[in-house]
């Protein structure tokens, strides 16, 4: 085996991962899902036990010499629980749609009715999509928004679950910009003798640091994916506060569902996970909410429709249905200005899903490279301006060379 770095063994794709590395530098990564994880994370997620096969759990492992891997496990599960609160954590899932997925294997069977947001309401592809395995074996119905407010239509999720009495609720969004109130929908499940389940992907970090309200004790059942907000290794992570649920979930990720588990990336969560309980994690998420705040309100003072009128998390959806824009059209022209968002459908979007008629800004990873709110404000001018001279190339490439001035300012590593 070789002893060579990458450099040396495989230029074709160093170069590629180096190229990558300076489109970040010289770039605003405003993908609201996208952030960077530390050094920390990424030592662990590239270091040995990358290499190593564990089925099983800790204690209870199908090969042997398992014992550091298991107290990584273990360490990684007591961190996950400590900053939730949560009884139970399983940490092996390999992304947060497999956490929905084992969820669903544990509590579900096929047929099955569950209740989820719409997808292009600011629900996830996992959560009933027809194109989705979640769509295809299990029953979804779906609520949505209130058509005026573009907020959480409690109202009607009681209606259909008392209507359709489904066996498992679903509170969470991918593009859904307000704050999740999990006690309304906790309240409609016991009504109804449904399982309550969040998916907090988006929304972990904030969290995890008590500026979103948390859904335990409200919720059954809570997923999410380490690596948005909450910055950790990339994967899935399922809590819960049952013992009943806890072990049908853990027989759902293994043996149901899953091989060896990722050890290097549950090494990199537990990382994250010791990384979320510091002070200066708390300060990151309120700049992460302030930075979408000023971005807001930039867009807000220009007239621009925001879905939910602004933002409480870490996300904003601009609706461009009035301007007659595509959310393809303004991402391709943000992208020639090195300004990286993603095109997203908005409440009752007429648009095709590959098309759509907004695009999602997040300040995750921005706030990381740590930009502020005067960045955000001249940020905020560059996407309208971009908006507003959407085929102007001669504007593009002038706000480009700002943009990469400004992002040179604050490197990633
Ligand atoms: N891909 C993620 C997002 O963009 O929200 C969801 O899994």
């Amino acid at each position: 085996m070789s002893k060579n770095s990458i450099s040396k063994t495989d230029s074709k794709i160093s170069n590629l991962i180096k190229q990558e590395h300076v489109r970040h530098q010289e770039g605003l990564d405003l993908i609201a899902a996208d952030n960077y994880a530390s050094l920390a994370v990424r030592e662990a997620v590239g270091s040995i036990l990358s290499s190593r096969y564990a089925e099983g759990y800790p204690g209870k492992r199908y090969y042997s010499g398992q014992d550091f891997i298991d107290q990584i496990e273990e360490i990684a599960i007591k961190r996950a629980k400590k900053l939730f609160g949560a009884n139970y954590a399983n940490v092996q899932p390999h992304s947060g749609s497999q956490a929905n997925q084992a969820v669903y294997f544990a509590l579900l069977k096929p047929e099955d009715k569950v209740l989820a947001m719409r997808i292009d309401q600011g629900g996830h592809l996992s959560h009933g999509s027809s194109v989705n395995f979640s769509g295809s074996l299990y029953n979804f119905i779906f609520y949505g928004v209130d058509k005026k407010t573009e907020q959480i239509d409690f109202e009607q999720i009681k209606k259909i679950t008392q209507k359709e009495k489904p066996k498992l609720i679903i509170a969470g969004a991918s593009s859904y910009p307000r704050q999740i109130d999990f006690s309304k929908f906790s309240q409609i499940a016991k009504e109804n003798s449904a399982y309550l389940m969040a998916d907090i992907a988006h929304i972990a970090g904030l969290v995890a640091t008590g500026l979103h309200p948390n859904p335990f004790p409200y919720c059954d059942v809570v997923t999410m994916s380490v690596h948005k907000t909450l910055r950790g290794a990339r994967g899935g992570l399922i809590l819960s506060k049952d013992k009943e649920i806890a072990e049908k979930i853990d027989k759902a990720v293994f043996p149901g569902l899953q091989g060896g588990p990722l050890q290097n990336e549950i090494a990199g969560k537990a990382v994250a996970l010791k990384e979320a309980q510091e002070k200066s994690f708390v300060q990151y998420q309120k700049q992460v909410i302030k930075n979408a705040q000023v971005l807001a309100k930039s867009f807000l003072r220009e007239g621009l429709n925001l879905v939910g009128g602004g933002t409480d998390n870490h996300l904003i959806l601009i609706n461009l249905t009035e301007i007659g824009l595509s959310g393809k059209k303004v991402q391709d022209a943000l992208e020639q200005a090195n300004i990286y968002v993603n095109r997203n459908v908005v409440p009752y979007d007429e648009r095709s899903k590959w098309e759509t008629s907004g695009i999602r800004i997040g300040t995750p990873a921005v706030t990381t490279k740590g930009l502020k709110e005067k960045e955000m404000e001249q940020i905020g001018s560059w996407i309208i301006k971009i908006i507003q001279n959407v085929d102007n190339q001669e504007i593009k490439q002038e706000i480009k060379k700002e943009v990469i001035k400004l992002s040179k300012k604050f490197p990633v590593l």
